[in-house]
């Protein structure tokens, strides 16, 4: 006769209460709180985790998959070419907040405009910021690559649709976070209260809580840069470059998606970045759906991310589409990349001043 009185051994119970741990479960235990707020963020969470295991299914099927890889034939507002798994990734977002009540905005970096859902405005106080498949150059030579989503509160009406409200600092985000389709699907955020990682368990089709309060280290022997672009960078950049070829301890990664090489810097420490070129000051990478998610994520794991003169989460972008550089990752090594920016400018402004002194 089983004793239900019994009570699991301790690994058992270990093992019960960690599969336990989902996603939107994991949110109310980080809120301490049962609030209409904390149910909201938690389903919005979950609707986000869903999304992850709809993509995270067509990339694991893509090659058997008809019309799943290749181009659409189409530029999008970034004036790239776009991929089939961008437009699938796209709607999933789209599709997973309908009837939610949650979201009324979407605004992803494959839209020209914010995406608007009836049904939940006005009363979805929530907009999502979203790049839906970030590195899709390897979506068809199988690579990883990953979502990156943020979510700020809607303020005021936005009656024109232009999403002005939107044009604010990274301090307005009240959670972000990115899905990585690697070896394993893993989903890591922050809502403010430090950085998890979850991997998503097919047997269950639930994400479960794999790390909690990630801490990044202080520095990292990674640097994760396009080196190809070297001829195009400013001095300053070339300087630091130039500085981790001629010292021993330095490695170079770079997969061509921004989320796998941040979340191996989030583990493993060192410093990811995609600087300004002489041709493109404001760099390659999107403000609102790439750079202040993922510097909001480091800094809470208590790194830092900059523009190599200021804070990313200071930046305020003057339309959605705003690029800027980005440098983030160990807060040793961001810290090293701004001195060589602050010298080469100290010096200039020497140079200037003795210049006019004649
Ligand atoms: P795609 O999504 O167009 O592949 O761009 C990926 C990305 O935004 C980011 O994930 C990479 O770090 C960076 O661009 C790669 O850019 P380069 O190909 O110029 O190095």
């Amino acid at each position: 006769m089983v004793d239900f009185e019994q009570p699991l051994n301790l690994e058992h119970e270990y093992l019960l209460d960690r599969d336990c741990t989902t996603l939107s479960r994991h949110v109310l235990q980080q809120l301490h709180s049962f609030s209409a707020d904390a149910q909201d963020l938690s389903a919005l969470m979950s609707r986000i985790a869903l999304a992850g295991k709809l993509i995270a299914r067509r990339l694991t099927r893509a090659g058997l998959v008809e019309d799943a890889l290749g181009f659409t034939g189409r530029t999008n507002v970034q004036g790239e070419s776009v991929k089939k798994m961008d437009v699938f990734a796209n709607q999933v977002f789209i599709s997973v907040f309908e009837q939610s009540g949650l979201v009324c905005r979407l605004a992803s970096e494959e839209m020209e405009k914010p995406y608007y859902i009836p049904e939940n405005c006005p009363l979805g106080r929530y907009t999502l910021l979203y790049d839906p498949i970030d590195g899709s150059s390897n979506v068809d030579i199988n690579l990883n690559v990953g979502s990156i989503f943020s979510i700020r509160r809607q303020q005021g009406e936005d009656q024109d649709g232009m999403a002005a409200d939107l044009l604010r600092h990274g301090h307005d985000q009240i959670a972000a976070g990115y899905i990585l389709y690697g070896p394993s699907t893993m989903l890591v955020y922050s809502i403010g209260k430090g950085v998890h990682a979850f991997t998503l368990d097919p047997s269950l089709g639930e994400f479960i809580l794999s790390s909690e309060n990630i801490q990044i280290p202080t520095h990292g022997p990674v640097y994760s840069v396009n080196e190809g672009n070297f001829w195009q960078w400013s001095e300053p950049i070339r300087d630091y470059i130039r500085y981790v070829h001629r010292h021993e301890g330095y490695t170079a990664r770079y997969s061509g998606a921004l989320v796998g090489d941040i979340h191996r810097i989030l583990f493993q420490g060192g410093v990811f970045l995609y600087p300004g070129t002489v041709k493109k000051p404001e760099g390659k990478l999107r403000l609102l759906y790439e750079s202040a998610p993922l510097a909001y994520l480091v800094e809470q794991a208590g790194g830092k991310a900059s523009t190599g003169t200021q804070d990313i989460m200071d930046v305020i972008p003057d339309h959605l589409h705003t690029r800027t550089p980005l440098i983030l990752g160990s807060r040793e090594d961001v810290e090293l990349v701004e001195s060589f920016i602050a010298d080469r400018r100290r010096q200039t402004e020497e140079q200037t001043v003795l210049t006019s002194k004649g």
